[in-house]
């Protein structure tokens, strides 16, 4: 699961990145402080099923606290991107193909007005932050556009071609991008059959539609700590109810994360508090103080981890599922509940096996719900936090 996180400059990606991972990042309020990406690990958070059992898990990776359990997602941070970068302007837009890989992308906007479209400093709640929805998306959409354009001829050819199948030459063009058959061929049921008729609005039309469904974006609206930035909050979810908008303050996040890592602080990601561990300076104290009145009791979250989940969960609607023996939940190391694996909807007992082995699925008997102790067979359904047991001959 890669999740890639763009926007124009000085949103505070980097600052969203550092926060979710606690990696190196710089960060800095001029723009193009990214240039070359970063990447690192972050966590989706879940209700950890070792409480179901009465068991106090230990992951081989991720970790777990008072049963949350913090699954490894993959982050990318990448350069800011502006309007007309895909003409040259600021970096140009190279360092998209960094991005070939993500699954869903977290755009980040700068609620609080203190960015001009062009990533440099101004004063707060001066720039109307809604003018970036929409800049954004069509700088992914001309992309994902000059990428078909590429292809164009090879596309013509196919079409034409007596047995050659269009979706399969346009799946082939676009597999960098993770275009699938099934969606190449699914999106060209929605145009016209011979695409030698296209007009550049279709072209452009069937570019978006590809991109939508291989880089859904959803939109973080940080430094909600700003004062003042709740009514452009307010103002941006009007403007676009149907997107999924998710109030955030990385900076606070980094905050909380940092002091907990130098033993300050215990804070766990997402909860709405977090205890002090050490006597405070009086500068510490007053940070906090403001994390706690103006983010955590008005939005009961920074907002980072609910934007992770949220694009994993909710956006991709994944589920996770625990391997696991009716008899047994530790492995041959002695770990309790190792492993966690996040899986598409829908996902079946044997797609699991498979996907912890192509031995286990190749010689799938049966499998166990181990929660509720039930034999089930390959073409079971799971559930989010499904516990599986996988029997089978290898
Ligand atoms: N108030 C406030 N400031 C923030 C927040 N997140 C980031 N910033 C500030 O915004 C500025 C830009 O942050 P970066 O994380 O470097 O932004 P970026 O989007 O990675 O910028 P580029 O790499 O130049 O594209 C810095 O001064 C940060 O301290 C936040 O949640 N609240
Ligand atoms: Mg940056």
């Amino acid at each position: 699961m890669l999740v890639g996180i763009v926007g124009k400059p000085s949103t505070g990606k980097s600052t969203f990145f550092k926060a979710a991972t606690l990696a190196e990042a710089e960060i800095a309020n001029y723009p193009f402080t990214t240039i070359k990406p970063n990447r690192a690990i972050g966590y989706v958070k879940i209700e950890c099923v070792d409480k179901d059992f009465n068991k106090q898990c230990t992951p081989r990776m991720g970790f777990c606290i008072n049963h949350n359990r913090f699954v490894p997602i993959e982050l990318l941070d990448v350069a800011g991107l502006i309007e007309g970068s895909y003409t040259g302007a600021g970096l140009g837009n190279q360092f998209l193909d960094d991005l070939r890989q993500a699954d869903v992308l977290i755009h980040v906007i700068d609620i609080s007005g203190s960015v001009n479209e062009k990533g440099e400093a101004v004063p707060a709640l001066s720039y109307d932050p809604l003018k970036d929805v929409q800049f954004l998306e069509q700088e992914i959409n001309i992309w994902f556009y000059m990428l078909l354009k590429k292809g164009w001829d090879k596309f013509a050819r196919a079409a034409k071609q007596e047995g050659a199948e269009l979706f399969k030459a346009v799946a082939k063009q676009l597999s960098g991008v993770n275009v699938t058959e099934d969606i190449a061929e699914e999106t060209l049921k929605l145009f016209p059959e011979d695409i030698t008729s296209w007009t550049e609005e279709q072209i452009k039309n069937f570019a978006k539609k590809i991109r939508e469904k291989t880089k859904p974006i959803l939109i973080a609206a940080n430094k909600i700590d700003v004062p003042g930035s709740e009514k452009n909050l307010t103002r941006l979810k009007e403007a676009y109810p149907h997107y999924m908008i998710i109030a955030c303050s990385a900076m606070a996040e980094l905050e909380l994360r940092q002091k907990t890592k130098d033993e300050i602080l215990n804070y766990v990601p997402g909860e709405e508090t977090f205890i002090i561990k050490k006597t405070l300076t009086e500068k510490e104290s007053k940070i906090l103080t403001y994390i706690q009145k103006e983010i955590l009791e008005k939005y009961h979250h920074t907002g980072i981890q609910n934007v992770l989940n949220s694009a994993v969960f909710d956006f991709l609607k994944y589920i996770a599922i625990f391997p696991g023996g009716i008899n047994n939940l530790i492995d041959s190391q002695g770990r309790t509940l190792p492993d966690c694996f996040l899986m598409k909807e829908g996902t079946t007992a044997l797609d699991f096996a498979f996907k912890i082995h192509t031995d286990l699925g190749k010689g799938f008997v049966r499998a166990v719900d181990v929660k509720k102790r039930l034999t089930v067979g390959k073409e079971h359904i799971l559930k989010h936090r499904d516990v599986l047991e996988i029997i089978s001959t290898k």
